[in-house]
């Protein structure tokens, strides 16, 4: 397998299952106040098949008239999007090695056909702080590479309570997720799988 890009840490199972369950109400809550939206491509308005939505002072969005980029509000309610939750920030504090808390918090909702082609995160400002991943639900196949789109890649698999973090060069590799394994956890209500991450948008 090709080596992991330096500065990547996978710290599997590092949320026990209370933990996952608390976290999993949460991010519910989060979902109420500020649903999922279908994102679209920049440019062609190709849907994504991966639904989200955003916690924190900034969120994560792209359409097909602005594409990528970081606001305060919600697409499609106009409203602000929630704080990020308690645990999250000591999450940050605990794994980050960065002295100031994040300022958004993506949250990624795959169904049992989505999943994201490779790409690199690009659209922050601040690229010396990490980037934490928190899965929650079923499995996926993760794959990440090198800074250049041709690089060799590695795979993964992340389970429920596994955490990323994605620091130093990893901060700017391509990476994805091929597929996900419907029916591996029982922690979500129904199938599918959350992914949250943790940035620092401004420099
Ligand atoms: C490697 N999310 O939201 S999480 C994304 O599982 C994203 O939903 C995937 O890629 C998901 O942009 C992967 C792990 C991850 C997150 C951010 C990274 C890996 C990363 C940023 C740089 C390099
Ligand atoms: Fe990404």
């Amino acid at each position: 397998m090709p080596v992991l890009p330096q500065g990547f840490r996978h710290l599997p199972d590092l949320l026990d299952r209370d933990a996952q369950h608390v976290l999993a109400e949460e991010v519910r809550a989060v979902v109420r106040a500020s649903p999922l939206y279908v994102p679209a491509m920049p440019g062609t308005g190709k849907p994504m098949s991966v639904r989200m939505t955003n916690c924190g002072q900034l969120g994560w969005v792209t359409d097909k008239e602005h594409g990528y980029r970081y606001q305060e509000t919600h697409p499609v309610t106009g409203a602000p999007w929630p704080p990020i939750p308690d645990r999250l920030l000591d999450l940050w504090r605990a794994v980050a090695d960065y002295p100031d808390p994040p300022q958004a918090c993506l949250v990624n909702f795959y169904s049992a056909g989505a999943r994201m082609g490779l790409h690199q995160d690009r659209d922050e400002q601040e690229f010396s702080a990490p980037v934490v991943s928190v899965s929650l639900g079923d499995d996926c196949l993760f794959r990440i590479g090198g800074t250049r789109r041709g690089d060799p890649t590695a795979s993964l698999r992340l389970r429920s309570g596994d955490v990323v973090v994605l620091g130093g060069e990893s901060r700017i590799a391509f990476h994805g997720v091929d597929r996900i394994y419907p029916g591996t956890s029982t922690l979500l209500k129904g199938e599918g799988r959350i992914n949250l991450t943790l940035r620092r948008v401004t420099g």
